[in-house]
């Protein structure tokens, strides 16, 4: 009997679920007059400007020094940008907005997988660290208390954002103890905090990944050559009741007179 229901019910609910498609693809057939047509216009219309406002994950900030340990701070800014793919992207004529402002110049390029820095005083910069893929000046400041960064291409398209600051989930640590704000995994997104740590030393890395994996160098040095010559005794004196027998461990003591040859160090027993 309980079966018997069960079906029952189940053909019920099929039959309903059957009609509910029915009438939804009569109203996509036959839209009630302009209603429908007025919702898919404006579902359109936000998925178009989902689209449009959408950050691409491609060129990315990866690393900012917005308060650096430099007492001439305002010549020590700068923003780390990393290229997510593989392949080069030419960045010619994209932008920074926003707190800072930069336009990237003719052929400028982004190596697959490697990063690009903009400056506040690249001269200063370069001098200070030694890397050379630094590029700017930017105009503007970057402020320690929280601030809104844009990057956008040639066609105005939004291609990352970031809103950093002091509260919440950012850390607080760049803004005065000299780190940089540094994204943990550098495929990571921009926009959420926890995207977000410090470096691992003062100054940040700018240029370069932020958290390299260290290259362990394993070398080997033979202490003592497998053919070493020495010198042994084997006269069968007992050099631990000796006590004037103990000469032989002082660099004066003539040996001379013991035989040679090669062999590994052990003991015999
Ligand atoms: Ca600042
Ligand atoms: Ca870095």
């Amino acid at each position: 009997m309980n079966i018997l229901i069960e079906t029952a019910v189940q053909e019920r609910r099929s039959s309903a679920a059957l009609e509910k498609l029915a009438r939804i693809a009569e109203m996509i057939r036959n839209p009630p007059g302009f209603g429908l047509r007025h919702y898919c216009a404006a579902f359109f219309l936000f998925f178009f400007a989902l689209q449009t406002s959408r950050a691409d994950s491609t060129v990315v900030f990866n690393e900012i020094m917005y308060h650096p340990p430099q007492t001439n701070e305002a010549q020590f800014e700068w923003v780390e940008l990393h290229n997510q793919m593989a392949v080069d992207m030419d960045i010619s004529g994209w932008y920074l907005a926003n707190a800072i402002s930069y336009k990237f110049a003719e052929g400028t390029v982004v190596p697959g997988g490697g990063f690009l820095v903009v400056a506040s005083s690249p001269t200063d910069l370069r001098a200070a660290t030694g890397a050379t893929n630094i590029i700017g000046p930017f105009t503007g400041r970057l402020a320690n208390n929280g601030d809104k960064i844009e990057l956008r291409n040639n066609n105005n398209r939004l291609m990352d954002s970031i809103s950093y600051g002091v509260e919440g989930d950012w850390p607080i640590a760049p803004d005065g103890a000299g780190v940089s704000l540094t994204k943990r995994n550098p495929d990571l997104g921009s926009a959420d905090p926890r995207s977000w740590t410090v470096s691992a030393r003062v100054g940040g890395t700018p240029g370069s990944e932020n958290f390299p994996v260290p290259h362990i160098v394993t070398s080997t040095k033979p202490l003592v050559p497998i053919e070493q010559v020495w010198r042994y005794d084997q006269s069968g004196t007992d050099f631990s009741t000796n006590a004037t027998s103990y000469d032989w461990a002082q660099p004066a003591f003539n040996d001379s007179a013991w035989p040679s040859g090669p062999g590994l160090l052990a003991l015999e027993s």
